[in-house]
């Protein structure tokens, strides 16, 4: 599948900061891998609907991932998916009586344009779950060889992963069995299908139904693949065995993550899937978590119709910690337009405070699991003394638009 678009990134003077980010499974902050190429599975997007403020704010977050890499000159290959197959795709489809084909190339189409606008560095491969079918039904097919996954006897067709092949499941997420079982039927599990040997052995290829697309799954027979597994074949094969960073929101931590790690890591026999498992935390409205099942979405394109400049709704969901639960609001967007006008305007300036000074206070910043709310402040005062015309530094307005051009994906 076809990626978007990316820009020129500028490139910064002086010492570089190793990356330190959050590790769900180990529960702290951890250093990422210190040299060689960095790899990086994202979880994207199932596209029946627009990128709403949360998307936009995991990939904003990644980008910084990669943004921080680059800058200590480290190659990354970077993966994200587009889930382009899956029940949600099919029911909105149905609803509105459209073809799911078409649904899915139009929404795909729009959050490119839209992570364009958000200024967001492209991956360098965006893989659909269809075309990547037939790797994802040769795992399963290995799985079952291997005695790690079984066919439901009913006629269904349908193949499960025993999480009993996967001592160490729950690893990941942490959580007791009560919370994983309640979790897992929340969020698209079935652990009350009969025949299944653990309420918690999630799917990993659906038998053909009537009225439902399927491929030639081979020895599985038609069909179309389960979720975790879409994203564990797709990670394997363009990045091999072990991650640096797994990402995605924290929606994703059970059962997507910790499923699509035991399925990886029962396939490669290494361990863990990812070095760095990295939550980012859910963008709200009105109190609950922005999401297309629940309606209470603000889109990225709306927002760019109504000409809100790209870069403030950046600044706006920079503005918090990316692991807090956090809620979108008018006046987010207002504070993030002022203070975009400001920095411009700074930038301007004949001269300000030390650019160098500033550039290593935001390296030090991100490099401790992207401490964006700290960053912002730091561009703040620089910005404040800039235009108060305190500053001598006459490189300094310069060099700090390459730093947020660079390191935080603003456009000053
Ligand atoms: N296609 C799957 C992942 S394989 C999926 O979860 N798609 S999604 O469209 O629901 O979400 C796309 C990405 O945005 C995921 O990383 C998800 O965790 C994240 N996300 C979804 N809703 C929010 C939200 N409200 N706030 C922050 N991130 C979100
Ligand atoms: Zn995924």
């Amino acid at each position: 599948m076809e990626s978007w678009t990316g820009h020129e990134v500028p490139r910064l003077p002086g010492t570089a900061q190793p990356l330190a980010l959050y590790d769900s499974a180990r529960r702290t902050v951890l250093p990422t891998a210190p040299d060689g190429p960095a790899t990086m599975y994202v979880c994207g997007i199932t596209p029946y609907d627009a990128t709403h403020l949360g998307h936009a704010a995991t990939m904003i977050t990644f980008d910084l991932v990669q943004r921080m890499w680059r800058d200590a000159g480290r190659p990354v290959s970077y993966v994200q998916n587009v889930t382009d197959i899956d029940d949600p795709l099919l029911e909105r489809a149905e609803r509105d009586g459209e073809d799911w084909v078409v649904l899915g190339m139009r929404e795909t189409a729009l959050f490119r344009e839209d992570m364009e606008a958000l200024r967001i560095i492209p991956p360098e491969h965006y893989v659909g779950a269809v075309e990547s079918i037939p790797d994802i039904a040769a795992r399963v097919v290995e799985l079952l060889d291997d005695g790690a996954a079984y066919r439901l006897d009913d006629g269904t067709g349908d193949v499960y992963f025993d999480i009993a092949a996967a001592p160490r499941f729950g690893y990941e997420s942490n959580l007791s069995r009560e919370e994983m079982r309640e979790l897992f039927a929340e969020r698209g599990g079935d652990p009350d299908r009969a025949g299944k040997r653990d309420p918690l052995d999630p799917l990993l290829w659906r038998g053909s139904r009537e009225g439902e697309p399927a491929w030639n799954g081979g020895p599985l027979g038609p069909g179309r693949p389960g979720w975790h597994i879409e994203c564990a074949a797709i990670a394997l094969k363009l990045l091999g065995a072990r991650l640096d960073v797994q990402g995605g929101g924290n929606d994703l931590l059970f059962p997507h993550h910790e499923c699509s790690a035991a399925h990886a890591e029962r396939l490669t026999g290494e361990e863990p899937f990812a070095r760095h498992y990295v939550h980012a935390g859910m963008i709200g409205l009105d109190g609950s978590k922005m999401s297309k099942s629940k309606g209470n979405l603000v889109f990225v394109s709306r927002l760019r119709a109504d000409r809100v400049d790209p870069m403030a709704i950046r600044l706006a969901l920079l503005a918090g910690h990316y692991r807090a639960d956090r809620q979108w609001t008018e006046e987010l967007l207002k504070l993030a337009t002022q203070r975009l006008g400001r920095w411009r305007e700074a930038v301007r300036a004949a001269a300000g405070p030390s650019g160098a000074e500033l550039l290593a206070g935001v390296r030090e910043r991100l490099a401790d699991d992207l401490d964006t709310p700290a960053v912002l402040a730091l561009v703040d005062a620089w910005a404040e003394a800039a235009l108060a015309g305190t500053g001598t530094d006459p490189e300094a307005p310069a060099l700090v638009a390459r730093t947020v051009d660079a390191l935080l994906g603003v456009r000053l």
